[in-house]
């Protein structure tokens, strides 16, 4: 039997260790520019193009196709989408995963809407694989995955919101008032899986000590924590210290945005997905 776990770009995660493992790509656009986020795209090169470019850009879900090709030829299909109040991906995953089912007799596949991304969606990885390695049946570990979503968090903090503006997924008068005079937005992906801006800060520092007062608000006790950052690894390993002085054995991992989060968290974004 052979089981893979696939997610869209927007995870950060493009191999993993110990199971079958694929990537679907998001897209960004940008002019005559088309950033595909996969394995071969250079981020830093794209956030540098990105800043230097005036005109209009826009992002683009993997599409069935991308899905469908995902799946390889694996007789269960285990996947995770970026949230479906922001995104088609959960979408096309669900019609691939029909299409799938429908031509192979036999396999089957799970798809969860994260409601969240990023680092969130690294933890549901992560999850699926120590139940496939359990050996759990697939209805096991739909049930299971489906309780574990219910939780996590995603909690982040933007320097930017201009991206999210332009593309329609933040009201413009949110964005407008942040990143002049170092204002940065702390906010969560909410229960519906949208965007919740919480609290606007100015500097470093108390955007720390925010972030990590609102993953204690909403329940952290000292479980998983993954971080991703826009070219903001002194910040995450900041975070991750401040976590450390209360939770010493803390599992914390810190990785660098892809294209896709790093095209809405912007330079020096910050995601954090945590266990409650
Ligand atoms: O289908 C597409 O084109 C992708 C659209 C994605 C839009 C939102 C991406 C957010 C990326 C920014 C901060 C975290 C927000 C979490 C809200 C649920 C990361």
């Amino acid at each position: 039997m052979n089981i893979k776990i696939v997610a869209d770009s927007s995870s950060n995660i493009l191999t993993f260790d110990g199971v079958s493992f694929a990537s679907a790509p998001l897209k960004i656009n940008a002019g005559d520019k088309e950033f595909v986020d996969d394995q071969n795209l250079d981020v830093r090169n794209m956030v540098d193009a990105l800043e230097a470019h005036k005109g209009k850009s826009t992002t683009a879900c993997p599409s069935v196709n991308d899905w469908m090709e995902s799946f390889g030829n694996a007789d269960i299909v285990y996947g995770v989408t970026i949230t479906s109040a922001l995104s088609g991906s959960y979408n096309s995953a669900q019609v691939a995963a029909e299409q799938y089912m429908q031509e192979n007799p036999g396999k089957k596949v799970f798809i969860v809407d994260s409601l969240s991304t990023g680092p969130e969606m690294e933890l549901i990885i992560e999850k699926f694989k120590e139940l496939i390695l359990k050996g759990l049946s697939f209805e096991e570990v739909k049930e299971k995955v489906t309780q574990y979503t219910k939780k996590t968090c995603l909690l982040f903090s933007l320097a930017s919101l201009s991206n999210l503006a332009k593309n329609g997924r933040v009201h413009p008068a949110l964005a407008a008032a942040v990143g002049l005079l170092g204002i940065s937005v702390i906010g969560r992906a909410d229960e519906e899986g949208k965007l919740d801006s919480m609290h606007k800060t100015r500097g470093e520092k108390r955007a720390l000590s925010r972030l990590f007062a609102c993953m204690n608000e909403m329940g952290f006790k000292g479980g998983k924590v993954r971080v991703s950052h826009c070219f903001n690894e002194s910040m995450a390993k900041k975070l991750a210290d401040a976590i450390r002085l209360i939770h010493p054995a803390c599992d914390i991992l810190i990785n660098q945005t892809r294209g896709l989060c790093s095209f809405y968290a912007e330079r020096n974004g910050i995601l954090v997905g945590f266990e409650v």
